[in-house]
């Protein structure tokens, strides 16, 4: 269990968030990549949905988001960044190879760049947008460029069990971004996808992580 009050890597998680949101906030991503290479770190919590961003964690990350990762000195945000750092210190998550390195880090873009916008939005609409007039058009709108980039990406998976040849952080981004689709039909369109998320979801690291996560909302105090 990668989780030790002593580790050199220390790394924020909300203390507390909705419950439609637990198992879902991005230090998943963060604790995921630990658990895949074993490598301990502790968790520093910080107040969740609800309670203003206090100065040190604007200091440590503009956004007043989770995650942060500091360790020796260096501190880091934004999940992608981060998870390139740990793959740097171990070939299971990043390969050696330079366009092994290169294609890999292409796919953790292309997770956040080129996926993530069009589920994260409509992961918005649907919960921030409750009741407002225009949140069915807005979702309409946004909708078939979802539709479009997820039948790119299953064309492009077709029967490979990774995007590349082998696991990397482009897969852990990549599944990360397409288990959080706020309507699973959209996945659920194409079997080889949602075979390709299953797969990540069994990996023994992020059941880990995911446990990781919850516990600290089971012990939640609101
Ligand atoms: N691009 C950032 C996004 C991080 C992010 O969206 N964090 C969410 C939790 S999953 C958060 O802290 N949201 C609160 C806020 O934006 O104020 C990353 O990948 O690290």
């Amino acid at each position: 269990m990668p989780i030790d009050p002593q580790a050199a890597i220390e790394i924020t998680a909300y203390d507390w968030v909705p419950e439609m949101a637990r198992g879902r906030v991005k230090d998943l991503r963060v604790r995921w990549a630990l658990e895949e290479i074993g490598l301990p770190y502790r968790v520093r919590l910080v107040g969740g949905a609800g309670t203003e961003k206090s100065a040190e964690h604007l200091a440590e990350q503009p956004f007043g988001q989770v995650p942060v990762y500091r360790e020796n000195g260096l501190t880091l945000f934004e999940s992608g960044a981060i998870l390139i750092h740990i793959g740097e210190k171990d070939e299971r998550l990043l390969p050696r190879d330079p366009a092994g390195r290169a294609r890999a880090i292409g796919w953790a873009f292309a997770a956040l760049n080129s996926i993530e916008p069009f589920l994260g939005t409509l992961t918005i609409l649907r919960f921030f947008a409750d009741g407002k007039p225009w949140q069915d058009e807005a979702k309409a709108a946004v909708r078939p460029l979802a539709v479009m980039r997820l039948a790119q990406l299953a064309r492009e998976i077709g029967d490979r069990d990774w995007l590349e040849d082998r696991f990397t952080i482009g897969d852990l981004l990549m599944i990360d971004v397409l288990r959080n689709v706020p309507e699973p039909g959209l996945v659920a369109a194409h079997p080889n996808l949602a075979a390709y998320v299953e797969r990540g979801r069994a990996r023994p690291a992020f059941q880990a992580a995911l446990a990781a996560q919850m516990a600290v909302f089971q012990q939640a105090r609101r």
